[in-house]
């Protein structure tokens, strides 16, 4: 800075001249206008108004004229700086304006593309007729039981009054889990039926005991139209004082209703299982012709093969050499037991004609049950 000036000399403060404060503010000008983006702006910020800037050096200088010369200066020196300052603010607007419109454009969300391009999964059918099916019974005070797919031979067998030499035991063909060092058998089989849920429940939960058991069952048997070498069953157990082949048959037939439809027969036929004496095979009457396919004149059936009667489980009273395996006194105690394919009622209930349907995991399948949650 210059010392204190007590005569004029305009060359010592030539920076205060007219000229040269021009020059000042028409190099800031040209160097506002020209800032490309607000970075450069900010380095002609610092280049033309900041402390170090020519103008405010200028600024500085004013106390180096003459007192007759300063208001003169500072007026010229303010002017100057104000212009400068108010060609900074207008730029300082354009380009932010500049910089909000880019962002907006480069940013813009077009609403109208889908918003996701994985269409969801749709839960399978066997798992929601399988639900379905539980539902029912716990809505008439069932509860919910589960076991093991790899199951003990004793709980999938023997429990279940398969003597280890019986054809029984190999009517069902089974996938026996090899031992640990190779033998063919370790005394777990890949469970054949859900039937072992109920020894299990026997042996773990009071009496009296009313459960279900919905689940995966695993049979050798060759893939066809029909079977599947997994499947699945829900089973249904009653131990209570009194039971009798009337509550089994109640239970099935309430449980008909709710699947197929009101008013619809059932009928139960002997049969044969080592668990349940007697036993029955189970049938209900068509729920798509409802027996007219049967009559003379009444049109063919698909569902039914024109028999009028649909086989849906396997159910009898449960064998009292079974409740004594599991603790219980026959001459107490009695219990139902049904078992019936989940595949097999959703192909009934739903017209489905072939079980590999169900297996082959084509999503286009179960999409057409509707998306359950
Ligand atoms: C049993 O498995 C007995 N545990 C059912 C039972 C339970 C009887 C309680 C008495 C008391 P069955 O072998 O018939 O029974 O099989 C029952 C149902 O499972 C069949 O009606 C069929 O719907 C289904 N099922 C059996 N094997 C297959 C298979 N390979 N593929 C698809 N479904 C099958």
């Amino acid at each position: 800075m210059s010392a204190p000036n007590k005569s004029y000399d305009p060359v010592e403060v030539a920076a205060l001249s007219a000229e040269e404060v021009q020059r000042m503010v028409d190099a800031a000008l040209t160097a506002i206008a020209g800032a490309a983006d607000l970075q450069e702006l900010k380095a002609a910020r610092l280049a033309h108004a900041g402390d170090r800037a020519p103008i405010a050096e200028a600024n500085a200088e004013i106390g180096a004229l003459p007192p007759a010369a300063r208001a003169d200066a500072g007026r010229r020196v303010g002017a100057a700086k104000s212009a400068i300052r108010g060609a900074l603010t207008h730029r300082q607007q354009e380009l932010e304006a500049d910089r909000d419109h880019r962002a907006l454009a480069e940013e813009t969300v077009d609403v109208t593309l889908p918003w996701d391009r994985v269409p969801p999964g749709a839960r399978h059918p066997v798992t929601t007729v399988g639900e379905r099916l539980a539902d029912i019974f716990v809505g008439m005070g069932y509860e919910i039981a589960e076991g093991p797919e790899a199951e003990a031979e004793w709980y999938n067998f023997d429990a279940l009054n398969f003597p280890p030499d019986h054809p029984a035991r190999e009517m069902q063909d089974t996938f026996f889990v090899a031992g640990p060092h190779g033998e063919p058998r370790s005394g777990v089989v890949l469970r054949t039926h859900t039937s072992p849920v109920q020894i299990r429940s026997m042996l773990t939960r009071p009496l009296p005991l009313y459960v279900v058991s919905p689940g995966k069952c695993y049979r050798t048997d060759t893939l066809d139209a029909t079977h599947s070498p997994v499947f699945h069953q829900i089973e249904g157990l009653a131990v209570d004082e009194g039971l009798t082949m009337a509550d089994l048959r109640g239970a099935i037939g309430a449980f008909v209703e709710a699947m197929f439809g009101e008013g619809l027969r059932t009928r139960l036929r002997p049969d044969f299982f080592p668990f349940t004496e007697p036993s029955a095979d189970v049938s209900m009457e068509c729920h798509v012709c409802r027996g007219a396919s049967t009559r003379p004149g009444g049109d063919p059936c698909r569902v039914c093969r024109s028999q009028g009667w649909i086989e849906i489980a396997g159910a009898g009273m449960v064998n009292p050499r079974v409740l004594v395996a599991c603790g219980i006194d026959p001459d107490r105690y009695s219990g139902f037991a049904f078992g019936l394919g989940i595949e097999r009622s959703l192909m009934i209930r739903h017209g489905v004609t072939d079980i590999r349907d169900t297996v082959e995991g084509d999503v286009r399948f179960s999409r057409a049950f509707g998306m359950e949650a």
